[in-house]
């Protein structure tokens, strides 16, 4: 493989619009504009193949929780790799890193959950929850239970089961999606709320949007429902206090799982282990990735409470689902070597009583930019509203240019920032500290002022 200085960036941008078809990306701006060269990083910063230095506002894909060059990890992998590359642990097979890795994610996780079913990635592993709650409750005798309640604006994944899952319009427009038995209800997006509640009454009018629905379809015909505690990838989307608990509530009532998507807010974004404890909620399910690796290899899996996991274990027979790669021994053993870095530089605990406070702190003051109608953030991930007007939060026409210029604008100025539509979103590695926070933050100012100078 050539190194990345063998080639200039010209020519590693003709070959790969030449042969690499991207995910996410639109192919007309690719061709036209070329994409930008990654080739190194180091803690919370990458550099381009022009030699810039960005600050990476977002740890890869929400992924990248102990930052970049942890040798701890390559070691990890590099030990690993030579002792046993790869075996499966289906048939009655297994191997010491997989099982190890169970363990330390059942001590790691509330006391309810007891057992891990390992995927290669996010999707994967929403499509083995979907799976997995089906034949549940087929075990419990209520086959007629399948139905899944999830939200619009969601995102679950990319495969079949998991882009229907999740509520992402043009992903639906894209293949016939979604697949039977799966509906969809509102967000608690209070910011693009319209109507006269309040903060608190609309977070429990969101969630009785829940009851609503299973009213509708039939409470013997819903098996769970599926939500991030924070929705990521629509746009950081933090829900009012009053939302979780009523959800929680219903979920009981109607004897309903609820499946909490950890894959973001897992390994310690919200300053816990899993976003469902920042929200004192009960899940019967968490689906996990991301940061279960820090990203350093592929993997994902689904921790499994014991509500379900007895009855699937009990019931004595073969659940037909697997992949190749479930509990890979090198990512396991990087996901290990990932959790001991975690806990040894107090991840967790610095997120929740410093970094994420600190953060909340500093992102507020970009409140009086004129281009922002509000700041929102919880433990490491944030938002910024990008509106036209700041009294009435009208929104520059049309939808997403503004966005898309303010997130090349930071880019350019050395600060990788997501543009969701017109909502800018940060979700930068844990392992950032103080000065690093105000480093980021001004880094957006700046975009934010260039931006203005554009449309105001
Ligand atoms: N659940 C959630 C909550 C996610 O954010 C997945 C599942 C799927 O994981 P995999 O590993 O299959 O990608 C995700 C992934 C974005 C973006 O643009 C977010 C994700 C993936 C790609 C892009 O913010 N999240």
């Amino acid at each position: 493989m050539a190194t990345a200085t063998e080639r200039t960036t010209a020519q590693w941008q003709a070959l790969d619009s030449a042969h690499y078809l991207h995910p996410f990306t639109d192919y007309g701006d690719l061709s036209r504009k070329g994409s930008r060269i990654i080739t190194r990083a180091e803690g919370i910063y990458l550099w381009d193949s022009d030699g810039h230095r960005i600050l990476d506002g977002m740890a890869g894909l929400w992924c990248v929780n102990v930052g970049y060059g942890r040798e701890e990890l390559v070691e990890a992998a590099r030990r690993q790799m030579s002792e046993l590359p790869y075996y499966n642990s289906f048939f009655q097979c297994t191997h010491p890193p997989a099982i190890e890795l169970a363990e330390v994610l059942t001590q790691l996780s509330p006391a309810s959950f007891n057992h891990v079913f390992f995927t290669g990635s996010g999707s994967e592993s929403n499509d083995t929850v979907l799976r997995l709650a089906r034949y549940y409750w087929q075990l419990r005798g209520q086959p007629q239970k399948r139905v899944f309640i999830s939200r619009h604006n969601a995102y679950h994944g990319s495969t079949v089961a998991a882009a229907s899952l999740g509520g992402m319009k043009p992903m639906h427009g894209q293949g016939c999606l979604p697949i039977p038995g799966i509906e969809h209800i509102e967000q608690p997006y209070y910011f693009g709320y319209q109507g006269d509640l309040g903060k608190t009454e609309f977070g429990v009018e969101c969630a009785l949007a829940l009851e609503r629905k299973i009213l509708e379809v039939g409470v013997d015909r819903v098996a769970a429902f599926i939500a991030e505690p924070i929705q990521g990838a629509g746009g950081v989307i933090i829900p009012p206090d009053t939302y979780w608990p009523e959800v929680q509530r219903i979920c009981d009532q109607y004897d309903i799982l609820l499946v909490a998507d950890e894959v973001i807010c897992g390994f310690g974004r919200l300053g816990h282990w899993f976003g469902s404890e920042h929200y004192a909620i009960r899940p019967d399910l968490m689906p996990i990735a991301k940061g279960m690796t820090s990203g350093y290899l592929p993997m994902g899996g689904v921790l499994v409470g014991d509500r379900v996991a007895d009855v699937v274990i009990n019931d004595g027979k073969e659940f037909f689902h697997g992949f190749t790669y479930s509990g890979h021994p090198a990512c396991c053993a990087v996901a290990l070597a990932n959790i001991e870095l975690i806990k040894r530089d107090a991840l967790v605990e610095r997120v929740r009583e410093k970094s994420g406070p600190y953060l909340a702190r500093q992102w507020a003051t970009l409140a009086d930019h004129p281009l922002v109608g509000e700041t929102r953030s919880c433990g490491l991930v944030g938002a910024l509203e990008l509106v036209r007007d700041k009294a009435t939060r009208a929104r520059f026409e049309p939808a997403g240019r503004i966005g898309t210029l303010c997130r090349d604008t930071a880019v350019n100025n050395g600060l990788v920032m997501r543009a969701v539509g017109d909502t800018m979103i940060i979700s930068p590695p844990l392992i950032i500290d103080t000065s690093q926070i105000d480093e980021l933050v001004a880094l957006a100012r700046r975009s934010l002022d260039i931006t203005a100078e554009h449309v105001l």
